[in-house]
């Protein structure tokens, strides 16, 4: 009983707590999602299953540590970083693992799995310093950090994972060239809500516009969006 009125007894939400919101709003989105992909696993070609449950496991990481972060939040009115970094960190190469598991029909080889995600660990770990551990030189950590996120868009537009897509073509090229989109566009909107929490130059560009909130848009988009690319690869190759 003690346990389910301490469950019940929620922090109170002011209505112009933006972090807040959308810390609850992520939350019940990457679970629904994550239902979702994991319901729908069993309906498609064994070939695709790994794929569906990887986009399952990338959002319902998420939402553990979006449950973890709203409450961070709440109790202490703080950027959750700490929390945010161990769920990227987790995600971020598993979304990596997406592009190799698609592009497998094609041959793709597991040294391509490995580099992106070696990529995206470098571009974490740096962000994560300028963040935390370095924030006079955020601008520097952030630069590093870029340098890694394009090495990571070259590759999938126009390296090696490009040349696979190309040959594995229909469905599959589809499927790789929205990937790509993400990774340039809604990715990108990370180093944004970077330069809105941290000192630099480039702060009083994003005045008023929350670090976490952009944040929060961001893994929305790209988390549930990319499940649903893959989903609809899927969908697409299993009705032939
Ligand atoms: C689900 C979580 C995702 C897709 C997170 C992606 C994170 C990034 C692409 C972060 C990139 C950063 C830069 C390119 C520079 C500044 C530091 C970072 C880590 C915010």
């Amino acid at each position: 009983m003690n346990l389910l009125m301490n469950f019940l007894s929620v922090a109170k939400m002011s209505p112009d707590d933006y972090v807040g919101f959308t810390f609850f709003v992520g939350c019940m989105a990457m679970m629904a999602a994550s239902a979702f992909f994991f319901l729908s696993m069993s309906s498609f070609d064994k070939k695709w299953r790994t794929s569906i449950l990887v986009s399952g496991l990338i959002t319902f990481i998420a939402a553990v540590h979006y449950l973890y972060m709203r409450d961070y939040w709440a109790s202490n009115a703080e950027s959750p970083t700490f929390f945010r970094y161990v769920d990227w960190v987790l995600t971020v190469p598993l979304m990596c693992v997406e592009f190799y598991l698609i592009l497998k029909v094609a041959g793709a080889k597991k040294s391509l799995m490995w580099r992106m995600i070696f990529l995206s660990v470098v571009m974490l770990v740096t962000g994560y310093i300028g963040e935390v551990l370095s924030r006079d030189n955020a601008w520097l950590w952030g630069l590093l950090s870029g340098a890694a996120y394009f090495v990571i868009v070259y590759d999938i537009w126009l390296g090696s994972a490009k040349k696979l897509a190309v040959e594995a073509g229909g469905a599959v090229l589809q499927a790789h060239k929205a990937l790509c989109w993400f990774v340039l566009v809604g990715w990108a909107i990370y180093p944004l809500g970077y330069m809105a929490g941290t000192p630099g130059w480039y702060a009083d560009i994003f005045g008023g516009l929350s670090m976490d909130v952009i944040y929060n848009i961001g893994d929305a988009i790209n988390k549930i969006g990319f499940g649903l690319v893959v989903y609809n690869l899927a969908v697409q190759s299993s009705n032939k």
